[in-house]
């Protein structure tokens, strides 16, 4: 069963198809993935439609009558912004997800894909993190308020399906890095920030450059363009209620990953640990054999879309420059 490749339960061609939050990194990995199979997104830009204002998304699903919905839009950021902003990442991302579900299900979208995030998991999950561990224990405080608003998008999901045959499905993305990332220099995530920290520092030869935490803590880090590659992916091969996870099935510690970040860069000096900065979970593997089972493997080896964010980076891309 495993590299067999599940069958087609429905196919995106000639669909209309709604991608939610295409300025983001995600939404944006999507469209391009849509326009590269000859598909044009419907998007709609802040100014034209807010997604926290439920009269907002439900005047737009009854005028454009998207087909197919990808729940790309959420508001997101790395550990420090997910401390020091709790009712922003909880409540911006319940009013999200509540409208836009609900407003799918009311002008008959006939598939949803919901993306989450691997800190829906309990801090200290057994690894790598099956898709059952989700509620078996307590969050991790720093990103408790983001991990809530998510596991709330599953089970909306789940809820329309349970209640209306819905076929709503969600995703729950491990760490994920590359072209259109944030990279503000406090509230991006790790990879953002370390590129662009060690890019500076190379440009006025700093000795030292600053890394949060103790670099202990292990991640795993998705390519952008893997991730919307799995999310056509299981769009057109899956149709259940349970969540899935999607990864490489590797991970790396920060101290690794500075010293990679580092060398990609070309900048040579010195890492510092700053350990005043909270080290966050201690480790959050997916387990990604279902995934594997429908078909769908991450293809892009770290290194590589790590020169190609930088690329994108040198190239001027991305937000908070
Ligand atoms: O990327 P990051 O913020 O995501 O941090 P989380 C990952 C690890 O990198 C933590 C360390 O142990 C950080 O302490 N780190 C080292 C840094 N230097 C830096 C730096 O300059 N900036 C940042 N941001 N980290 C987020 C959640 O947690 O993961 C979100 O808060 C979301 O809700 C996202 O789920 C995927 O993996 O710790």
């Amino acid at each position: 069963m495993g590299n067999a490749v599940a069958s087609k339960l429905f196919d995106l061609a000639g669909k209309k198809i709604f991608v939610a939050g295409d300025r983001g990194m995600v939404g944006g990995a999507i469209t391009r993935a849509l326009a590269a199979r000859g598909i044009t997104a419907m998007v709609a830009s802040r100014a034209e439609l807010d997604l926290e204002r439920q009269e907002q998304v439900e005047a737009w699903f009854s005028a454009h009558r998207p087909q197919v919905v990808f729940l790309a839009a959420a508001h997101v950021g790395g550990i420090h912004a997910n401390n020091i902003f709790p009712r922003d990442f909880l409540y911006k991302n319940l009013m999200i997800e509540a409208n836009v579900i609900d407003a799918a299900h009311r002008a008959g979208v006939e598939k949803l894909l919901f993306l989450g995030s691997s800190c829906i998991y309990p801090k200290f999950a057994d690894q790598p993190i099956r898709e059952e561990a989700l509620l078996e224990g307590a969050l991790e405080p720093t990103n408790e308020w983001y991990a809530i608003a998510k596991i709330a998008g599953i089970k909306l999901a789940q809820s329309y399906r349970r209640q209306f045959n819905a076929d709503f499905i969600s995703l729950m993305p491990t760490n994920l890095y590359g072209r259109g990332d944030n990279y503000h220099p406090e509230h991006s995530h790790v990879i953002a920030a370390l590129m662009r920290r060690f890019h500076e520092a190379k440009l006025v030869q700093a000795q030292e450059v600053v890394v949060w935490g103790t670099g202990t803590p292990r991640r795993e880090f998705l390519f952008v363009e893997d991730l919307a590659e799995a999310a056509l992916h299981v769009i057109e091969h899956y149709s259940d209620a349970l969540h899935l996870n999607c990864g490489t099935g590797e991970d790396i510690s920060i101290g690794e990953l500075a010293a990679l970040v580092a060398q990609v860069v070309g900048y040579k000096g010195k890492l510092a640990f700053d350990t005043t900065k909270p080290d966050g979970t201690p480790r959050k593997l997916l387990d990604v054999s279902r995934l594997h089972a429908l078909g769908w493997r991450a293809k892009t080896p770290l290194r590589e879309g790590l020169s190609a964010a930088y690329a994108d980076f040198l190239a001027g891309g991305g937000r908070n420059r």
